[in-house]
């Protein structure tokens, strides 16, 4: 038996990218789900941030996705998810961090954002995010595809995956619109969402467009 275990919640897309890593890397593992509305009276001694995900590996624990991804390239190296040659590896990094500073910031800004005024500028934000994504990250590294960095898929690729599954609550709840053109970044989600990996953890535009409303709704009774 695995003595793996990673406290996840079904919608968290922080904890999508470490189970997609370990699928990927097919390390067995226990999942378990945790209600983040509900939390465990003792989740704090599992998980100092109180979020998921977490991974426990024998007696230890590591949280934060990236860092979890990164832990688990560097204990289970095959298949390999980040490029040998350093400067490759600096660009996949680089792509990494883009996610959690610009992309994910941006997102729950205007998830979390109830001032309807701000959204149009921060919509704006987010659009400009994809272009440079499209212009300086993936034409860029990888004209020809089919992943992030080329023929081979990285930690690049399931970091943001998670990401593109959940743009249908953008567009429903925050007049997002995705922008026309971005041929390459279409032909690469068309790749992920194929994979075996993905379709383990994948949930339907319906699940995350129900949850936000239920989020939207609480967060108005406040
Ligand atoms: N930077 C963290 C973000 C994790 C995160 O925000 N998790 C959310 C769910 S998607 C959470 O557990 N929230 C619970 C809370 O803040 O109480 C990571 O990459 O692991």
């Amino acid at each position: 038996m695995a003595d793996i275990e990673i406290y996840s919640a079904m919608l968290c897309p922080f904890a999508q990218r470490s189970r997609l890593a370990l699928l990927e890397k097919e390390v067995p593992f226990k999942l378990i789900e945790i209600d983040l509305r509900n939390k465990p009276a003792n989740f704090a001694e599992i998980s100092p941030y109180g979020k998921v995900p977490v991974l426990k590996h024998g007696d230890h624990r590591v949280w934060e996705s990236a860092i979890i991804n990164e832990y688990l390239e560097e204990a289970f190296p095959d298949p390999p998810l980040l490029p040998k040659d350093p400067i490759q590896r600096a660009q996949a990094r680089i792509w990494i961090n883009f996610a959690d500073t610009r992309l994910f910031a941006t997102t729950g800004k205007l998830l979390y954002s109830q001032d309807s005024t701000s959204h149009p500028e921060i919509v704006k934000e987010l659009a400009d995010h994809l272009q440079f994504i499209e212009q300086e990250g993936l034409q860029k590294l990888s004209a020809q595809g089919p992943y992030w960095l080329g023929a081979d898929m990285s930690l690049v690729d399931l970091t943001y995956y998670p990401w593109f599954e959940q743009v249908a609550v953008l567009e429903q709840f925050r007049g997002f619109q995705f922008p026309p053109g971005l041929d390459r970044l279409q032909q690469w989600w068309e790749r992920m969402a194929n994979r075996e990996s993905v379709g383990t953890i994948a949930n339907p535009p319906a699940f995350y467009l129900e949850r936000y409303a239920q989020y939207a709704q609480a967060a108005k009774l406040k």
